[in-house]
């Protein structure tokens, strides 16, 4: 669903028995030593015949690091190297166990048929004005990437204005950042190759079609602000990076530079705006304001808070460094740019404000707190997720609350509620597509949640909002599924929400079968929403599907982010043994059929999980994951993710991070690890392969001999990233393996 959220101006970086009481954490010292007993130079072929699965014999090495006085073995480090024989070696070998056990699955090409056919259906975004015309994104179901379409008015005749499709055979190059120059005539693009996070940038003539003769490349973590004179861009640039840049190398990404590129001249004859040698993992956000006036810099070293510049650009030749006047000094909040008045800025902040709230300022009349008036105070409980503004002096709040989305209009100049206009109530669900602008009177949402595939609003500020468009998917009639969310105690006490989805007529046994989800960290909140493979697993499985919204995210704000991460991370585990445990109690499962799934940093939560509880979990599907925890940060943005995680190289993060890493807390010798699969692609540089190759080895080195009953393989996709920017072939491929591996690792029935 990339193209829903193609329209959303607001920036982001950015989109799943036992008693509660156990919380199994294993020592430092424990670690260390279990990781000192296994080391050898020695290989471990599998061969008895008592052995079910025969994992590829992988070379052990002696290497070790003394950190904080801990000897800690890395017997895998050698797998860091992805261009060497040996790990192209591992790679294919593992492939080869994992994919005919895989392709063993009588009920694979079933699999393959219905997600095939349930994903065919019709998917809009929001339909977003620029210059004369109206964009949307369109995707017929099953074609790889969304195409974006044009029209001169909102019932006029579509004609394809960009088709990503057409620019690699097999649908793996992809859209990401995309900006429109303020005109409306020119389309700065970026293309992500293979799903890796580096970006070319192209722009196209609209008016011709035709696009201008330089490609800017070496562009990561950015996005692209146009100057109103519809001359050029701001967007952040590595110059310095010397390895090469495909998303297969593991360096680390230092030394963002902001540049301005000027219309149909060479990337190297760009102009160097700012940059900060003394920090080298410094990134930059450029936004020209509403207005144009105005450059603000935003700039993050981490995950968590920025600092914020700006610099006065009305008539200045931009031929230089732009001399940046501080806002905000010290890392210690986030702040968003929402509009401007002239001098007068309004800002989306949580400073002194877990739940976030706008406040407004004078830049000409000092910048400090004590200057500052709130426009929307903080709200007592719901989070204050986004705000943008439209129809001029219209602000528009979207709120969290218990995980679901509230919108409500304001005034800009004070906050207060507009009683003239209807409140645009929503059902029970998710934004995640917007499109408006103050110039523009005229807004679209879009609405998506668990069972509404998705609802594309439209509101003029005259009348009521109406329904613009509705996603229909074939077969598929809502009223025979139910949605209901919970609220459980975790281990200390905290209420969780959880939510648990399954077709009406599922009476729980406490034998069902049952994928629990989880993500818990980054601020991040994970809300309803539509995915069609989940009617196979509530159809075809008979089962159901849980997400658990777990702390370490933003559902409750930055309280609730807090309590998840650096030296509290744990309760972002217990959280989810929890909600296992919930599950079991309430006989919607039980631990045999109790399948567990994330990605990235969700991938690190089902890891930890399966190792501290292993006779909790049935199946693990861990995608993209952070598995070494003592390494993470050494490796492209890795050092970002100190926010959550901590530092490995302070000593206190160092003893945190080695109780839960899931490549040093394996446990030995049990007989009902979870059956686990692995999955990563090769061009992922958000988290870098190295991670699942070294936690597999590692799993099968330890857990072969003891563990016979379950397979604890490895997927290793080819022209394959960190998720965006996927094809629809490589989603299904993903999914029909991932359910193949499910039902024979569960010896599940398919209902055809
Ligand atoms: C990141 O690592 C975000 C990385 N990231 C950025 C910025 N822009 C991005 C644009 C696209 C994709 C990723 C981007 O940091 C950025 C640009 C300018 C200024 C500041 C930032 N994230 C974490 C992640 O992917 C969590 C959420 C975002 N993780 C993977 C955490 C652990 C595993």
């Amino acid at each position: 669903m990339q193209s829903i959220t193609k329209s959303l101006t607001i920036s982001r970086f950015c989109q799943r028995v036992f008693s509660n009481s156990f919380a199994m954490t294993t020592t430092a010292a424990a670690v260390t030593n279990k990781m000192m007993s296994t080391s050898s130079s020695a290989t471990d072929a599998i061969t008895t015949a008592s052995q079910s699965f025969q994992y590829p014999s992988v070379r052990r090495d002696n290497t070790s690091d003394v950190i904080h006085g801990h000897k800690i073995n890395d017997p895998y480090r050698w797998l860091e190297d992805a261009d060497s024989t040996d790990t192209k070696q591992f790679v294919d070998k593992q492939n080869e166990i994992t994919m005919p056990y895989i392709e063993s699955c009588v009920h694979r090409q079933q699999i393959d048929k219905r997600l095939n056919q349930l994903w065919h259906y019709c998917r809009y975004g929001c339909p977003f004005k620029r210059g004369d015309n109206y964009y949307y994104y369109m995707n017929t179901g099953l074609q790889n990437q969304s195409i974006l379409y044009v029209m001169s008015s909102l019932d006029g005749e579509p004609q394809v204005f960009l088709d990503p499709n057409q620019l690699s055979p097999d649908g793996t190059t992809s859209l990401g950042e995309t900006s429109f120059s303020e005109d409306g005539k020119w389309f700065a693009y970026g293309l992500s190759d293979s799903g890796s996070d580096w970006v070319r940038i192209r722009v196209k003539n609209v008016s011709t079609g035709e696009d201008v003769a330089e490609e800017l490349t070496k562009i990561k973590f950015t996005n692209i602000a146009w100057t109103h004179d519809n001359n050029g861009f701001f967007y952040g640039y590595y110059p310095d990076h010397t390895d090469k840049s495909d998303g297969t190398e593991t360096t680390a990404n230092q030394y963002q530079k902001l540049f301005y590129h000027r219309l149909n001249t060479k990337q190297t004859d760009d102009i160097l705006i700012a940059e900060f040698p003394d920090e080298p993992n410094w990134r930059m956000t450029p936004v020209v304001s509403d207005c144009g006036k105005y450059l603000h810099v935003f700039v993050r070293e981490s995950c968590q808070n920025c600092l914020w510049f700006y610099a006065y650009i009305d008539g200045l030749a931009i031929n230089g460094p732009i001399k940046l006047t501080p806002i905000i000094e010290e890392y210690s909040a986030e702040y968003e740019y929402i509009t401007n008045d002239d001098s007068v800025c309004y800002v989306r902040t949580n400073k002194l404000a877990n739940n976030y709230r706008v406040i407004k300022f004078d830049l000409n009349g000092g910048t400090q707190m004590d200057s500052w008036t709130d426009v929307i105070a903080e709200h007592p409980d719901n989070v204050l997720d986004w705000c943008t503004v439209a129809n001029n002096d219209v602000l528009i709040a979207c709120y969290i609350k218990d995980v679901v989305n509230v919108i409500e209009l304001r005034r800009l100049s004070d906050g207060q509620l507009l009683t003239d206009k209807p409140s645009l109530d929503l059902p029970m669900g998710a934004i995640t597509g917007f499109s408006g602008k103050r110039k523009q009177s005229e807004i679209f949402y879009y609405l998506t949640s668990f069972l509404i595939p998705g609802v594309i609003y439209h509101y003029d500020f005259k009348s009521k909002p109406k329904i613009f468009k509705q996603i229909e998917v074939k077969d598929f009639n809502s009223s025979d599924y139910e949605t209901k969310q919970v609220f459980y105690d975790s281990m200390d006490g905290t209420k969780v929400p959880m939510f648990i989805v399954h077709h009406k007529d599922l009476k729980p046994s406490g034998d069902n079968v049952c994928l629990l989800y989880g993500y818990g960290g980054f601020n991040i909140s994970i809300q309803p929403s539509f995915n069609a493979h989940r009617l196979l697993l509530m159809n075809q499985l008979n089962g159901i599907f849980a997400l658990a919204n777990i702390r370490g995210g933003g559902e409750y704000g930055e309280k609730w982010h807090d309590s998840g991460k650096l030296l509290n991370k744990q309760n972002v585990f217990d959280d989810f043994h929890a909600a296992a445990n919930y599950l079991i109690d309430n006989h919607y499962t039980n631990p045999r059929k109790l399948i567990i799934q994330g990605g990235s940093n969700g991938g690190l939560l089902v890891a930890a999980v399966a190792n501290q509880r292993p006779d909790l979990y049935g199946c693990v599907v861990c995608h993209v994951g952070v598995l070494d925890m003592l390494r993470f940060h050494k490796f492209t943005i890795g050092k970002a993710w100190c926010s959550d995680y901590g530092n490995p190289d302070e000593e206190i993060h160092f003893n945190n991070v080695l109780k839960y890493s899931p490549l040093h807390n394996i446990p030995d010798s049990v007989d009902t690890y979870p059956a686990t699969l692995i999955l990563t692609g090769d061009h992922d540089d958000r988290v870098v392969p190295l991670h699942s190759f070294k936690f597999i080895a590692q799993l099968q080195h330890q857990l072969a001999q003891t563990n016979t009953r379950t397979p604890l393989m490895i997927r290793v996709d080819t022209k394959s990233g960190h998720g965006a920017g996927k094809p629809t072939t490589k989603m299904i491929q993903e999914l029909t393996d991932i359910y193949s591996f499910i039902i024979n690792a569960l010896k599940l029935d398919y209902y055809p």
